[in-house]
């Protein structure tokens, strides 16, 4: 085993405040962990910051009419009291804009740069005359030469994935004027990703554990070849590029935010008056470094900072990146520039943090998407948080203080089911550590579950109210196993529920310093003294939930109002002649099938009468492979092959797409083969 561990959670961009999809994507994950890893008594530290670079902050702060500046001043502050107030538990919230982070981020470069690392080279970019600008990132938009999606930014598909350079993007145009940008020459530093392959492939050969959609992104990643990657940009926000003949030059984002890691963790040690302790957590082998992000910043950080922090040489690599899917808000894709979210602190202001943490810990996308529902966190709430956990410890509690004058009853003769009973704690506490060591926090929130519901059910069949009157010692060693199994929820739980178990071990009298080795059968001593405890989840009302599907809905369809560009603007027109070529046809799905790591696209085998073929399609976030046989379609039908991730695929199925991105099939009852026009 390590010393130590060393978690991170990926930096969120200080221009807007945290959701539901943050959360469910890193940051709970990472603080559950954490917590649980706390408890065991491990050298753990958790870091994280704000991202205070690159082209979405600039990009913010033009929409707002204000400087850069005043957008991560404004939202620094505002998501590190978000992440407090929801008990993320930080040891340092750091930013990127810190003058230590300045230098780190520099340092770095400098040394890579005088070991001849990069690859400097003089390209043609794209570049917007009216805004005078160069058009780095997401600074341009474009349809995606990999997958088709219209609205892909020049640094990412946001579709399929793929990260991507502005110049490969099709029908380019500049985000800020809308126009199609010209090239104009310039030079910057690349990194050679290609020099680091062998060894990548030999470091994530060593990798244990992981999960496999993080592992077959970055696997697919390393068989289409690593090509190099500017590391710095043409733009006037960000960390200057450390060199003389670089001016209006900085570093791109993605370079320097994973370092901002390494300068919080700086800034940490300093402020614990112990500036050189930063380098145990990054420069002794024994640290295990995790990081927590969502699944659009895997390569980053399996791939671009790994090999950065291996060109440097002085570094650990990441032990294990447990990235996770995304999260859907009530069956559609969340949006935060239509309204379709839930902001923390709005959620704050209406619930506790707690039980936010229970509902979305039992949602996370942990190996594909997930969705949160209101009706989803009201059931779960009512019948999981109130109904099984609070009604035990309720019922547990309130009959010692009734008949056993809050006096914990000594075990006397326990029976086999009494026994059996009791040692429910240690095999639930070892299936709940297995699933957190794995990164299975879904499976270690139900097991923790779980206790209580063996608790309560054990309640029940012994019915305690019964033997109170003609067999107290049966009675005794009933409330007796029950107060036990509490003592040990209040410390399972912590990790999950932290306000509300606190709240339980004050009533149960234990002592405030807990910890993981304390869970056992023999928590509370025969003969102590607890307190009935207050009702611990109160249950959710029906008003309440349509609430805020109503405030949910109101504002999606106010950013509608408020968005001209609602639906998307005509093309230009074409000549009829223009049209005919294209060949229309109905057609049959008849088999279907993911494509091994193809995030988004299926194989599809289409029926079209006189032959069938096979196309591939980006559609399986919307829809599974199964569902989608038998389903009658519209084909172009001579569209030029195209290999997708190995697979040809020959023409296009017709989608429609809907304002929040989900798709429907064009169909038709006509025969497959008839021709569509
Ligand atoms: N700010 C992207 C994001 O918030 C980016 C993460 C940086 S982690 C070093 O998704
Ligand atoms: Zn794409």
């Amino acid at each position: 085993m390590s010393k130590r561990t060393l978690v991170t959670s990926a930096l969120p961009y200080a221009n807007g405040p945290i959701h539901l999809g943050h959360l469910a994507g890193a940051y709970l994950p990472a603080d559950l962990y954490v917590r649980y890893k706390r408890l065991t008594d491990e050298d753990i530290i958790h870091i994280c910051g704000s991202d205070e670079h690159g082209v979405p902050i600039t990009i913010a702060a033009e929409k707002e009419g204000v400087q850069p500046q005043d957008i991560v001043d404004e939202f620094h502050e505002r998501n590190k009291q978000i992440f407090e107030d929801f008990g993320i538990n930080f040891d340092y919230y750091g930013r990127t804009s810190s003058e230590v982070h300045h230098k780190t981020s520099q340092e770095f470069f400098t040394k890579l740069y005088e070991d001849d690392v990069f690859v400097q080279k003089t390209e043609e970019q794209l570049y917007d005359p009216k805004a005078e600008m160069f058009l780095p990132d997401r600074y341009v938009k474009g349809t995606c030469p990999n997958c088709g999606y219209e609205e892909a930014y020049g640094d990412q598909c946001e579709s399929c994935g793929t990260s991507l350079s502005p110049k490969e993007l099709k029908n380019p145009k500049s985000a800020i004027t809308g126009d199609i940008p010209e090239t104009k020459e310039t030079t910057h530093w690349y990194l050679p990703l290609g020099d680091f392959q062998d060894r990548l492939e030999k470091w994530l050969d060593t990798r244990e554990n992981w999960k496999p959609n993080v592992m077959g992104q970055v696997k697919s990643w390393l068989n289409d070849g690593l090509a190099d990657r500017a590391v710095t940009r043409d733009l006037t926000w960000g960390v200057p590029v450390p060199l003389d003949d670089a001016k209006g030059k900085v570093l791109y984002v993605w370079f320097d935010a994973p370092i901002g890691y390494i300068s919080a963790t700086k800034e940490w040690a300093a402020e614990k008056g112990n500036p050189d302790e930063w380098k145990t957590y990054w420069q002794d082998e024994d640290t295990d470094l995790i990081h927590f992000i969502g699944k659009d910043n895997i390569v980053f950080h399996c791939i671009m900072f790994p090999a950065t922090l291996m060109a440097d040489g002085d570094y650990v690599l990441p032990k294990n990146v447990p990235a996770n899917e995304f999260l859907n808000l009530e069956g559609k894709k969340l949006s935060t520039s239509r309204g379709w979210a839930v902001w923390l602190d709005e959620y704050l202001k209406d619930f506790d943090a707690d039980l936010l943490r229970y509902v979305l810990g039992t949602t996370l996308p942990e190996t594909k998407d997930s969705d949160f529902s209101w009706e989803d966190f009201q059931n779960k709430v009512n019948s999981e948080l109130a109904d099984v956990l609070g009604n035990f410890v309720y019922r547990t509690t309130s009959f010692t203080e009734n008949y056993f004058e809050g006096n914990v009853p000594e075990l006397n003769n326990p029976t086999e089911k009494d026994r059996n009973t009791l040692a429910k704690i240690e095999e639930q506490k070892q299936k709940i550590s297995e699933a957190y060591e794995q990164f299975k926090l879904r499976e270690a929130i139900t097991e923790t579950m779980n206790l209580a519901r063996i608790g309560n059910k054990y309640f029940t069949e012994m019915e305690p109210w019964q033997s109170r009157k003609d067999d107290l010692e049966t009675c005794g060693n009933t409330l007796h196993v029950c107060l036990q199994i509490t003592a040990a929820l209040s410390i399972l739980f912590d990790p999950i529920l932290p306000n509300k178990m606190a709240e339980l071990r004050d009533e149960l009298n234990i002592a405030e310093k807990i910890s993981w080795s304390d869970i056992t059968g023999t928590i509370l001593k025969s003969g102590s003294t607890i307190k009935k405890g207050a009702i611990l989840f109160e249950k959710i009302e029906d008003e309440e939930i349509e609430k805020q599907l109503n405030k949910l809905k109101e504002r999606a369809s106010e950013s509608e109002e408020e968005s001209q560009d609602h639906y998307e603007p005509l093309k230009e027109n074409m000549e009829f002649d223009d049209f005919m070529k294209m060949d229309l046809r109905a057609g049959k799905i008849i088999e279907a099938s993911a494509i091994e790591k193809a995030d988004k696209l299926l194989k599809i085998k289409v029926d079209l009468g006189f032959e069938e073929r096979i196309i591939v399609s980006g559609i399986s976030n919307d829809f599974t492979p199964d569902e989608i046989v038998g389903q009658n379609v519209c084909v172009v039908a001579n569209l030029a092959p195209k290999k997708l991730m190995g697979v040809e695929s020959n023409g296009m199925i017709l989608m429609a797409e809907e304002d929040d991105g989900s798709l429907k099939f064009l169909e038709t009852d006509a025969e497959p083969g008839s021709v569509i026009k």
